[in-house]
């Protein structure tokens, strides 16, 4: 039976379950929510996660959200090729790298994205925002580039679960104009990671996309978009000095916070 995966391509949580299961080469059918990221209701992806956020995996009558869960649903069910190495210690440092980025860099890329696709704010305020994004990201890549040592891949050397989780971020900073140096080891394990066929196609995908990303900041005007201001996110937009930006959008009512769950 093919396996669903609710996403959309410049997801990087999204990215990470695509390129897990073609890794393993799992066939999958990818499907965007309706209206994802406006707030608005697609009952069938909220059944799958009432978060209402991409990814959602549906494999059966299994129904899984959060990208780190579908990961582990994924190397549980399909053990071969494996994504994360046997040894304890190096598992445990697999899922370090993941959670970081997922926690720590995810919201650089983000609040680019709101600064550059969406417009929240131009000038100066945008220039500053977008300096300390860059400041965050290089502190990151030192950080990734002590756990990448002279290795091929994060975990050695096999390609596994950290590089998963690392390429996707590593390829919107890029795009956003923040990436790795190209030369350096973390710009040549970029590099490396690009050439898998996995990793291509999602990055493809997610290419197309921001092709169409020049007509979201009149949605956000015309309150068609409402943001999902969530955690890491939050906390990103309010530390890097864009308080007044969620002052803004929360009077505007185009961003929008976690679902609650009941
Ligand atoms: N912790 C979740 C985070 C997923 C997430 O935040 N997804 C975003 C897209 S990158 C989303 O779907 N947001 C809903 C929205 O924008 O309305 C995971 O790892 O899957």
């Amino acid at each position: 039976m093919t396996v669903t995966v609710f996403e959309h391509p410049l997801s990087p949580y999204a990215q990470k379950v695509k390129i897990a299961l073609d890794e393993k080469g799992v066939d999958y059918n990818a499907k965007m929510p309706a209206a994802i990221g406006t707030g608005q209701i697609d009952a069938e992806f909220l059944k799958a996660n009432p978060r209402g956020e991409v990814p959602a995996l549906i494999d059966g009558d299994v129904a899984i959200f959060d990208s780190t869960i579908i990961l582990e649903y994924i190397e549980d069910k399909w053990p071969t090729p494996a994504l994360l190495p046997k040894d304890p210690a190096a598992r445990a440092r697999a899922r370090t790298i993941e959670e970081v980025m997922d926690t720590a860099f995810e919201p650089i890329n983000w609040g680019m994205g709101e600064i550059r696709w969406f417009k929240r704010v131009e000038g100066a305020k945008a220039q500053a925002l977008e300096a300390r994004a860059a400041a965050q990201a290089r502190g990151l890549y030192d950080w990734l580039a002590r756990a990448l040592g002279t290795h091929t891949w994060f975990g050695g050397d096999i390609f596994g679960w950290a590089d998963v989780s690392v390429v996707p971020y590593l390829n919107g900073a890029t795009g956003l104009g923040i990436g790795p140096h190209a030369h350096s080891p973390l710009g040549q394990w970029l590099a490396r990671a690009n050439e898998r066929a996995s990793v291509q196609k999602a990055a493809n995908a997610a290419a197309a996309s921001i092709a169409g990303m020049g007509m979201v900041a009149d949605a956000v005007k015309d309150r068609l978009f409402k943001r999902e201001y969530r955690d890491h996110r939050l906390e990103w937009m309010i530390r890097s000095g864009g308080l007044d930006v969620v002052i803004e959008g929360l009077k505007t009512e185009t961003i929008r916070f976690s679902n609650e769950l009941s």
